[in-house]
C-alpha cells in the first residue's frame, strides 16, 4: 500500500469501504517536522514554502511546518521522513556525517567560509549529495546554507590554551572534533535546547551563527562572539521518496518551483541575518568582533587536521566534490 493510502483519514477510508474506490479527490495533508525555533529563517522560511504549496495546490496538498523540534527533535527527523512517518521535512544536512562522512562536506573548516563560496561547495556536492539521498528513499527540494559560523564563549579568548576544559556544545561531528583538538569538552545539544543548556552552565561555548545565539538569546549567559567564519552549513528540506512518486506531475511542478522560490528567499534572508543578529548579540551586551590573528592561526591548522581526516573519511566521493569546487575556483 502506497504510504498516501496509508495515510489518508478515517473518513476515506470508509468511503473506500462503501464504495470499495478511492475517492477522487483526497486532499492530503503532509507533516513537515523542523529543529529549529519558530522565529528562526529557516522555520519562517520554511512555513512561506509550506503556505506556497497549500495555496498552489488549492489545499489538494496542505503541509503543516511543526517546528522547534516539536513533533520530532533534529536527530529523529531524516529517519521519521525516510521511513514515512511524515511526509516532507527539515533537518541540517552536517547532521548526518556520523552516518556517511559525505554529509559533511559543508562543515570542512575554511574550506568555503563565504556565502559565495559555500554556493559553489554546494553546487559541487549536490550530485553525491542527490545520489546518497536517493539511495535513502529521499528527495531533496531546497536547500539554505545558515550564515557563517563564530565562536561563542563566556568570557574573553584569545588562544586555543583560552578554551581548554570548556564545555563546547557541538551540533555534529565537525563541531564535535573542533573541541577535541581545542581541548574543550564536547556536550550535543539541539539548538532548542541551548538556552537552558547555557543557563545551567551545561555549556560554556559553542560555534554556530549570529542567527542562532540572536534566536536563542545568548546573551543571558554568554559573553564573547568572534566571528571566525569557518564554514556555513546547510539545511535542507527533502521529501519521502514513495510520497514524491505519488505525487501528480502538476502537484510536483508547484512544489518544485515553491522549493525553488524558497531557496532564494531563504539565501537572501541568511545574509541579511549575517549583520542584524550580529548587531543584535552586541545589543543584547555581547562583545562582538574578529577573532585575533593569534586565534586564527591556530584554528587555521586545526581546520587542516579536520580538512585531511573529512578527505580521508569521505573517500572517492569526497575527493569528488573538493576537485568539482576548486574547479569553479
Ligand atoms: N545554527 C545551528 C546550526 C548552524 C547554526 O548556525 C545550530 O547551532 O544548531
Amino acid at each position: 500500500m502506497k504510504l498516501t493510502n496509508k495515510l489518508m483519514t478515517g473518513a476515506a477510508s470508509i468511503a473506500i469501504a462503501v464504495t470499495g474506490a478511492l475517492p477522487a479527490l483526497a486532499a492530503e495533508k503532509w507533516d513537515m517536522p523542523m529543529a529549529y525555533s519558530a522565529s528562526n529563517f529557516h522555520s519562517e522560511n520554511g512555513a512561506a514554502f509550506a503556505e506556497c504549496v497549500t495555496t498552489g495546490t488549492q489545499g489538494e496538498i496542505t503541509i503543516t511546518t511543526h517546528p522547534g523540534g516539536a513533533l520530532f527533535a533534529g536527530a529523529d527527523i531524516k529517519r521519521a521522513i525516510q521511513t514515512g512517518q511524515v511526509q516532507i521535512g527539515e533537518r541540517l544536512m552536517s547532521g548526518h556525517a556520523n552516518e556517511n562522512a559525505v554529509f559533511g562536506f559543508d562543515s570542512v573548516p575554511f574550506l568555503a567560509p563565504s556565502f559565495e563560496n559555500s554556493a559553489k561547495l554546494f553546487e559541487a556536492a549536490k550530485p553525491s549529495m542527490e545520489k546518497l539521498l536517493e539511495e535513502q528513499n529521499l528527495v531533496m527540494l531546497y536547500a539554505v546554507p545558515w550564515p557563517p559560523q563564530g565562536l561563542y564563549f563566556n568570557k574573553e579568548v584569545n588562544s586555543v590554551a583560552d578554551m581548554k576544559g570548556l564545555k563546547f556544545r557541538s551540533y555534529n561531528n565537525a563541531t564535535a572534533r573542533l573541541a577535541e583538538l581545542t581541548g574543550m569538552l564536547p556536550v550535543t545539544i539541539e539548538a532548542a535546547e541551548i538556552s537552558q543548556a547555557f543557563a545551567t552552565g551545561v555549556a560554556e561555548s559553542m560555534i554556530s551563527s549570529g542567527a542562532t545565539g540572536y534566536d536563542r538569546k545568548v546573551w543571558e549567559s554568554l559573553s564573547h562572539f568572534y566571528e571566525v567564519d569557518a564554514w556555513l552549513p546547510y539545511n535542507y528540506v527533502m521529501v519521502n521518496k514513495d510520497v514524491w512518486e505519488d505525487t501528480s506531475d502538476a502537484h510536483q511542478g508547484i512544489i518544485t518551483s515553491c522549493a525553488g522560490e524558497a531557496q532564494e528567499r531563504g539565501l537572501d534572508a541568511a545574509k541579511a541575518y549575517t549583520k542584524l543578529t550580529m548587531d543584535g548579540l552586541a545589543e543584547g551586551g555581547m562583545t562582538v568582533g574578529s577573532a585575533s590573528d593569534a586565534l586564527m592561526a591556530e584554528l587555521r591548522e586545526i581546520g587542516e587536521t579536520m580538512t585531511a581526516e573529512w578527505l580521508e573519511a569521505a573517500g572517492e566521493d569526497g575527493k569528488t566534490i573538493v576537485d568539482a569546487y576548486k574547479g569553479m575556483n
